[in-house]
């Protein structure tokens, strides 16, 4: 099984899979292409039909988009827990991870995730503050609810959803709501964060569109 991702300093998207893999002891073989100075690289075209990374390769079957690549690692790795056993929770947690894919954009354009950044805020719009807002809301929400220290107790496909998003409040200052802080802590301390971060901090390839 094969991952394709992009600079673990700045790759959001590609950062998903790869959390949930490690966090699952799913053996994979990793295959970095950084970005070009835009952001892009046509190089992704020779693995993926989007030209976006994550794909995941599995013999003759590639999967691309993030949340799909994480429901086939679900079916395909039953007992591994990428989603709650609990049906119920199960559904919440898809909810919320559609929700991460599908929206939080003013947050996500306005504060790319930067492993490298300096802790340093900067003005935002109405937009940031509304969904990160949402957040604090979802995340205490699902902390209450199961009592932590991930969303749904065990790291879940929940959490591989939102660990940039521990990055991006952390970087520019965003919260200090008390579910912001334990969940990040957790995050933050979780081994495969550290394995990503850590790689990321050695990286020396500078993407200026994502150096808000
Ligand atoms: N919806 C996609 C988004 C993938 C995506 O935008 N990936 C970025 C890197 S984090 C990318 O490949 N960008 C290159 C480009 O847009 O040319 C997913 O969930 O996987």
């Amino acid at each position: 099984m094969r991952l394709h991702i992009g600079n673990k300093n700045y790759s959001s998207w590609s950062f998903r899979p790869w959390i949930a893999m490690k966090a699952k002891g799913v053996a994979f073989e990793e295959v970095l292409t950084p970005f070009d100075d835009e952001g892009g690289n046509p190089k992704f075209r020779e693995f993926s039909p989007t030209g976006k990374v994550p794909t995941l390769v599995d013999g003759d079957l590639t999967v691309w988009e993030s949340l799909a690549i994480l429901e086939y690692l679900a079916e395909r790795f039953p007992d591994a827990g990428f989603w709650p056993a609990d049906r119920a929770a199960r559904a919440h947690a898809r909810a919320v991870a559609n929700e991460m894919h599908g929206g939080f954009s003013a947050l996500r354009s306005a504060c790319p995730m930067n492993m490298r950044r300096d802790i340093r805020p900067i003005a935002v719009s109405d937009g940031v503050r509304k969904d990160v807002a949402r957040i604090e809301t979802l995340w205490a929400d699902c902390l209450k609810t199961y009592g932590g220290p991930f969303l749904f107790a065990d790291f879940s496909n929940a959490d591989a959803m939102f660990a940039p998003v521990v990055n991006r409040l952390e970087k520019y200052a965003l919260s200090d709501h008390p579910a912001v802080i334990a969940y990040s802590e957790a995050m933050k301390s979780h081994p495969a964060w550290i394995e990503w971060r850590d790689a990321a901090l050695a990286e020396s390839w500078i993407v200026p569109a994502d150096e808000a």
